[in-house]
């Protein structure tokens, strides 16, 4: 039986990477692949409680970042070994609205926590899982909190400063520079067009993938 492949989609808030993941789903069905969504954190009944905790937080116990940081890591684990992997190894591909390389980005340059406690936490805990495909949607923080705005109220991330989105950015572009296994979309466009320019990148890779 083939293993399914994992498709991660990563970007700041509001880049569009839900309504992106929904979209691949689609496009991934048309040629006849089943593929489900996972989201992080969260995505089985604990990780959601993390979810929960680590985005609103407990009133008058502010959450540090190394807490948030293992937090992070026990949804991760406990989504990948009881969804993930399960799934890809029926065959099932995976789009996941955000993975690992978030946590480099939001708690590495967001939250300014040594890069190498993160990639040895990482390599202790997912060992060398890794996507098959990185989909980066790449939108200004000015852009991004503008449209996240628009839904009502913020959680505690999206309650960080424009500096704080500013370092996630740089991070996220940096890292895709330097790995082939990532695509850069320019999400600032309308999504009519942003959906066009991953139709073709995903197509594209398709043909290249022996399935
Ligand atoms: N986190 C997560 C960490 O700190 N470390 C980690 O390791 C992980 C895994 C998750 C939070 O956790 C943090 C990062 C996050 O702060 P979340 O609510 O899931 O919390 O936050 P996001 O993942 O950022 O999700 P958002 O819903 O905020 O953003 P999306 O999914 O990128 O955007 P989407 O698709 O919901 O779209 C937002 C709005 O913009 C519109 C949509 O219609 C929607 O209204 N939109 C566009 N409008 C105009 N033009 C376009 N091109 C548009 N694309 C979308």
């Amino acid at each position: 039986m083939n293993k399914g492949k994992f498709i991660v989609v990563e970007g700041i808030e509001g880049a569009g990477k839900s309504t992106i993941c929904n979209v691949i789903v689609d496009i991934l069905s048309e040629k006849k692949i089943k593929s489900i969504i996972t989201r992080e954190p969260g995505g089985t009944p604990l990780a959601e409680q993390l979810r929960k905790l680590i985005k609103q937080g407990v009133e008058g116990d502010k959450l540090i970042p190394k807490a948030e940081l293992l937090m992070i890591y026990a949804a991760r684990i406990q989504l990948l070994d009881t969804v993930i992997q399960p799934t890809l190894a029926k065959g099932i591909w995976v789009v996941g609205d955000r993975h690992n390389l978030s946590s480099y980005v939001y708690q590495g340059a967001g939250r300014q926590i040594e890069l190498n406690l993160i990639k040895t936490l990482s390599h202790q805990i997912i060992g060398d899982f890794k996507p098959d495909l990185t989909i980066y949607l790449d939108v200004t923080p000015e852009i991004g909190i503008t449209r996240v705005c628009k839904r009502g109220s913020l959680d505690l991330i999206e309650q960080e400063s424009l500096c704080f989105f500013k370092r996630v950015r740089e991070l996220y572009l940096h890292i895709v520079a330097n790995d082939n296994s990532m695509r850069l979309i320019d999400a600032t466009q309308p999504l009519q067009q942003v959906i066009t320019l991953l139709r073709i990148t995903l197509i594209n890779w398709l043909s290249g993938q022996i399935i």
